[in-house]
Formats: C-alpha cells, sequence, structure tokens
C-alpha cells in the first residue's frame, strides 16, 4: 500500500515502476479513500502502541494506492525494497531509504508474511482480484 504521503508527493509511479521492473506481476492495484475502520482492522496488532491512534489518522489522511503483486518470493523481496520501517535507517536504493526521513511518513507499507498478504489482501480488497494470466505475446502481436 503507498500511504497517503506516498500519494501526495507524486510517488505512485515510481513505486509501481520498481516493482514492474523488477519482474512482479500487478494482481489489483485502487486508489482508495480509507474508512477509519478499515486502517483499524488494518493496524490491530499496534492497536496497545502509543502510535496508533496517530498512525490510522495519517492512513485515513487522504487517498492510499492499495496494490496486490504476485511472484517468487515477492514478500520478502517487497521488504527488502520498501526498506527499514524508519527510513533513517533504510538503505539508499530502497524505496523509504530513498524518499523518507520519518518513521510517521515512510510512504509505503508491505505485508510482513505471505499469510499477512492473504489476510490483508481480503481487507483491503473485499470485492476480491482477478488474477490473469496472458503472456505477453498478445500485447506485442496482433
Ligand atoms: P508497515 O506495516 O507500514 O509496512 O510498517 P512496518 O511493518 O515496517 O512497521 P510496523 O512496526 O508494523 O509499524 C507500522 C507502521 O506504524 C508506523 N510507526 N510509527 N512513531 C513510531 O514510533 C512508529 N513506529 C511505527 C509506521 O508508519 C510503520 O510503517
Amino acid at each position: 500500500m503507498i500511504k497517503p504521503d506516498g500519494v501526495q508527493r507524486g510517488l505512485v509511479g515510481d513505486i509501481v515502476s520498481r516493482f514492474e521492473r523488477k519482474g512482479y506481476k500487478l494482481a489489483a492495484l485502487k486508489l482508495y479513500q480509507t474508512p477509519k475502520q478499515v486502517a483499524e482492522e488494518h493496524y490491530k496488532d499496534l492497536a496497545s502502541k502509543p502510535f496508533y491512534k496517530d498512525l490510522v489518522n495519517y492512513i485515513v489522511s487522504g487517498p492510499v494506492v492499495c496494490m496486490v503483486w504476485e511472484g517468487k518470493g515477492v514478500v520478502a523481496t517487497a521488504r527488502k525494497m520498501i526498506g527499514a520501517t524508519n527510513p533513517l535507517a533504510s538503505e539508499p536504493g530502497t524505496i523509504r531509504g530513498d524518499f523518507a526521513i520519518e518513521v510517521g511518513r515512510n510512504v509505503i507499507h508491505g505485508s510482513d508474511s505471505p499469510e499477512n498478504g492473504e489476510r490483508e489482501t481480503a481487507i483491503w480488497f473485499p470485492e476480491g482480484i482477478t488474477s490473469w494470466s496472458q503472456t505477453m505475446e498478445p500485447w506485442l502481436k496482433e
């Protein structure tokens, strides 16, 4: 999920492009104004943290871009591409390392396990996602 700061700052294209160029397949994408209860459900494991309220307010402060990416090792590799939670600890070349300074404005969320990827897909895409499996061939040749 590209968080509201990433959308407002015009980073959507760059971020999508990084995952595309890596070779991952975009399975779902939408611009979405998050209802408060969706943000609370997504971050319910952090409900006892002192920053939880600010985090929920941040996520609902503007539209986010929800995405599902597919491919070999995508969850672990996406975490590497995203970088450490605190952008000051993120390596240059990662999304947070390149674009962020504040932990509370760290541009992007990525699922931390395949199981949480499934859980979060159900939260953010309750309408379901349609997988597509065409080869490149029909898009290159008439
Ligand atoms: P995310 O879920 O967004 O990918 O982040 P994460 O796994 O790297 O980090 P997590 O510990 O799950 O925290 C979720 C989000 O909460 C905000 N946060 N603020 N003020 C703080 O100390 C603090 N710590 C975490 C960040 O936006 C973080 O991404």
